[in-house]
């Protein structure tokens, strides 16, 4: 398996080989989309980095280019880490991005395209003042803990402003810097945001949402039906978390609103493999795009022999759900130009212990979609306890243990006598007199090879089962699902390897192994063709 490379995705972005991680700087310019991401160059474990680049026309089919930012000033000659792209008035690109000095130190550097009538920009040039902002006795910065530049936004001021994660002991904190020059920063009295106990901010992101409808907005918007979005990769668990909040821009402070759906503390983009992500306005089709990291989940050794490591997510559309509560997020329209081969089911009952196989796809590489609707709501298990942890509920109920009203959803990368399966699929019950819908990612047994993470996620949809259809969307990709539940409230990737479910061995089903039945009201399966990437 590892040698013809079974797990090698066929249109999820990743490079020939070696390692990769964050997404960095991802932009539009003239036309064509850029994406930058940090990149090990000499093998399949995270070192050496720079900032590998490709581009794109559509967001699917991708051309590389020569690594864009690589060590060559004394401000980055250590490794030049994450940052992101600002599109100055008139149309210029420039990046700012994390340098590791000869102390070790992290700083924030500037890069500029060389050539701006070159849509790919395959030239950068340092600034001759690098680093443009350090942590000194004075400022009382961790030098160890300062890292990814967010794009920067214009205040009614006309001053630059950028956020740098960090942490103050354990208070993690988004240093805010102000710039009317893009050379000279100046950090801001107090912090954008900090919260305690949440230890290093990594990748910081901050943009501003509509109140209304799904078009994107410019970063350095502002207005009446605007929120903002204020995102953090924590160090300590490895996800990203993100509030949905208010902005002064005159006290240069973030207020996260109260009573999200899941408490303050910020909800998931995804409760899978999904870190260190991204966004950015797309200028052309006036859309914000969200970029994200997914890790592998096998062991370093494995990494290492089939010679890469890390993919990034397909790029999803996010915009503020009609509650204000939460964000949605949809995979860009423009990968629905890989299907073929559609396969669409009439509405049709699965009954309970049943499971339909989904024949006329390529069930490894696949974008598959069902709708469930469920009426025998007196099956529904009871839940008792004050509060629950969606994520162990779903490794303890599994796909294989009988519910009443559910587990129904997907067998993905399924085996042919089902000795392996990713389940993917929601579970409904009744909490204090009020249903409430898992959703799970089911991993395992999605390997018979014991040296992968098959931890199993899971996240409560806000959706109210008797008055809204379950839909569930996912993307099949030789050792990848993302699934979308709820058009796109609940996101969970999971990176699985089977050993016997590989290649034109992969089935695909629709199971419900609850005692109710329910309804399948439409089911939509395409085969994926391979994007042509890099
Ligand atoms: N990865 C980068 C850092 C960032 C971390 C280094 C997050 O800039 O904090 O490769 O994955």
């Amino acid at each position: 398996a590892l040698v013809n490379q079974a797990y090698r995705t066929g249109y999820h972005f990743q490079p020939p080989k070696n390692w990769i991680n964050d997404p960095n700087g991802p932009m539009v310019y003239k036309g064509i989309y850029h994406l930058f991401y940090q990149y090990n160059p000499k093998g399949a474990v995270w070192g050496n980095i720079v900032w590998a680049h490709s581009t794109s026309t559509d967001l699917v089919n991708w051309i590389s280019h020569k690594p864009a930012i690589f060590p060559s000033q004394q401000a980055d000659i250590n490794g030049c880490w994450s940052g992101s792209a600002t599109i100055l008035p008139g149309g210029k690109p420039v990046m700012l991005y994390t340098g590791i000095d000869p102390s070790e130190r992290q700083v924030q550097n500037l890069a500029m395209p060389k050539n701006l009538s070159d849509p790919y920009l395959t030239e950068w040039v340092k600034y001759p003042k690098n680093p443009l902002m350090l942590a000194t006795p004075m400022n009382r910065i961790n030098g160890s803990a300062f890292r990814d530049p967010t794009t920067a936004w214009l205040g009614p001021d006309k001053l630059w402003r950028v956020l740098v994660g960090s942490r103050d002991n354990r208070v993690g904190v988004a240093y805010l810097y102000k710039s009317k020059d893009f050379d000279h920063w100046n950090l801001a009295k107090e912090p954008l945001h900090s919260v305690e106990r949440t230890g290093m901010w990594e990748c910081p992101d901050f943009f501003p949402v509509n109140t209304d409808g799904f078009e994107g907005l410019d970063t350095s918007a502002r207005g009446k039906r605007v929120k903002y979005v204020l995102k953090i990769s924590l160090d300590e668990t490895k996800h990203d978390y993100y509030t949905i909040g208010t902005y002064d821009v005159v006290k240069d402070k973030y207020f996260p609103d109260k009573g999200m759906v899941e408490g303050d503390e910020g909800l998931r983009y995804d409760y899978g493999k999904f870190y260190a992500s991204k966004t950015f306005f797309d200028d052309e089709k006036k859309r914000r795009i969200l970029w994200g990291w997914t890790n592998e989940s096998s062991s370093v050794k494995d990494d290492v022999l089939k010679g890469w490591s890390g993919i990034q997510a397909i790029p999803r559309s996010v915009w503020l759900d009609k509650s204000g509560k939460k964000l949605l997020q949809w995979p860009i329209k423009e990968i629905e130009k890989l299907r073929e081969n559609q396969v669409n089911w009439p509405s049709k009952i699965l009954e309970g212990g049943s499971k339909l196989e989904v024949i006329g796809v390529t069930a490894g590489q696949a974008d598959v979609e069902v709708s469930f609707e469920v009426s025998d709501l007196k099956k529904v298990e009871v839940l008792k306890k004050k509060h629950y942890n969606p994520q162990l509920l779903c490794s303890k109920n599994s796909a294989s243990v009988r519910g009443g009203l559910g587990p129904f959803g997907f067998l993905t990368f399924a085996s042919n006598c089902l000795r392996e399966y990713t389940a993917v699929f929601f579970r409904i019950y009744n909490h204090r007199n009020k249903h409430k819908v898992l959703m799970c990612s089911d991993q395992s047994r999605s390997s018979l090879n014991k040296h992968n993470d098959n931890t199993t996620y899971g996240a409560f949809v806000d959706l109210d089962p008797t008055q809204e259809k379950l839909s569930l969307r996912s993307l099949i990709d030789r050792s990848i699902v993302e699934s979308f539940g709820g058009g796109g409230k609940v996101v969970i990737s999971s990176r699985v390897y089977p050993t016997l479910a590989i290649d034109n061995q992969i089935k695909l089903f629709v199971f419900n192994n609850g005692t109710a039945n329910v309804k399948i009201t439409s089911l939509n399966a395409w085969s994926m063709k391979k994007a042509q990437i890099n």
